[in-house]
């Protein structure tokens, strides 16, 4: 597939019928990557060559790291289960897959207005089990390719801007694109990119009683990138293939459901870009301001889960 030959962000949809900025159909009927299309044999051999120095980074938290999970989710049990005196097994009790880092998969949120999901799939097509549409086990042997670190918050931080990651400020467009031109980097097709906010940073750090309150949607609040289409066009335009950050939703928080220009609708059901959330980034960050390398090979294995929604990312950044 030539990726220049795609439609602009401005000429979706290609699909009769399918709203504006929905890129169901580029990619064929009932396709289930979305996005991860754009990650492509020769690019992970391109990306194989950022490992250099042999260093890896585990990008998504230990499992049970948000106490309480945000926004209700359970929180995990971990038995170990006796199988003999000297054998034992683990057992996760009330596991819910984005209860920490997470990718959001197609099946995730759809489009409240189109009333479905990537591709026009009607909620009654997403069920658990084989035959599951946009199903989170069709990423698990496709997630790998170059990564791409954007330290907004570094960033912000050195030009002697303050930050506050617990507030719902944002980074505009304009601050992620000076931010990759300080660090001297480019977005090529197929990049999976990933914004440091500094959010993860600051809840370590909170209250009990901060953590606390972050059950309920409402009450939590993040920084994160701009609600825009200019951000969805950008992203599109660039053939991105997925986009993580370090905070809980990608986007600020909160934020109105009903907003149209809300990124999870903006990128799932209409790009069918997957979101990342709560990864840990600041190790990575730190590595990239000393070594002045923004870019890296990202290997993800999301769960092999038939119907699964989502899924914590399995992520290493290698370097
Ligand atoms: C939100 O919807 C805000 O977050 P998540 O993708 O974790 O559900």
């Amino acid at each position: 597939m030539d990726f220049n030959k795609l439609p602009t962000y401005h000429q979706l949809p290609v699909k009769p019928g399918a709203p504006a900025g929905a890129s169901w159909g580029v990619f064929g009927e009932n396709d289930e990557l979305g996005c991860l299309n754009f990650l492509t044999p020769e690019g992970l051999v391109d990306a194989a060559r950022l490992v250099q120095s042999g260093k890896i980074f585990r990008l998504d938290a230990k499992i049970g790291f948000a106490k309480p999970p945000l926004f209700g989710r359970n929180a995990v049990a971990h038995r170990i289960h006796p199988l003999g005196p000297f054998a034992n097994d683990d057992v996760l009790d009330n596991y819910n897959t984005q209860e920490g880092s997470q990718w959001d998969g197609l099946a995730h949120v759809g489009h409240f207005k189109y009333e479905c999901f990537y591709g026009g799939v009607k909620p009654g097509e997403i069920k658990s089990g084989a035959g599951g549409r946009l199903s989170i086990h069709n990423w698990s042997d496709k997630f790998a390719g170059r990564g791409v670190l954007i330290d907004a918050y570094g960033y912000r931080k050195s030009r002697g801007i303050s930050v506050d990651p617990l507030s719902s400020d944002t980074y505009t467009l304009e601050e992620l694109k000076a931010a990759l031109a300080a660090q001297g980097t480019t977005l090529k097709p197929g990049s999976i990119v990933l914004v440091r906010t500094g959010w993860m940073e600051a809840y370590e750090k909170s209250t009990q009683e901060h953590k606390q309150s972050l059950t309920k949607f409402e009450n939590i609040k993040s920084i994160g990138i701009e609600r825009s289409r200019e951000i969805a066009a950008w992203l599109w335009d660039h053939r991105v293939a997925a986009i993580g950050a370090n905070n809980p939703a990608v986007e600020s928080l909160p934020f109105d459901l009903g907003d149209e220009n809300a990124l999870h609708y903006l990128t799932l059901p209409l790009l069918g870009l997957p979101l990342g959330e709560l990864f840990v980034l600041a190790p990575l960050a730190e590595d990239c301001a000393r070594d002045r390398r923004y870019e890296f090979l990202i290997t993800s294995a999301p769960m092999n889960l038939e119907g699964g929604i989502a899924s914590p990312p399995n992520a290493l950044a290698i370097k």
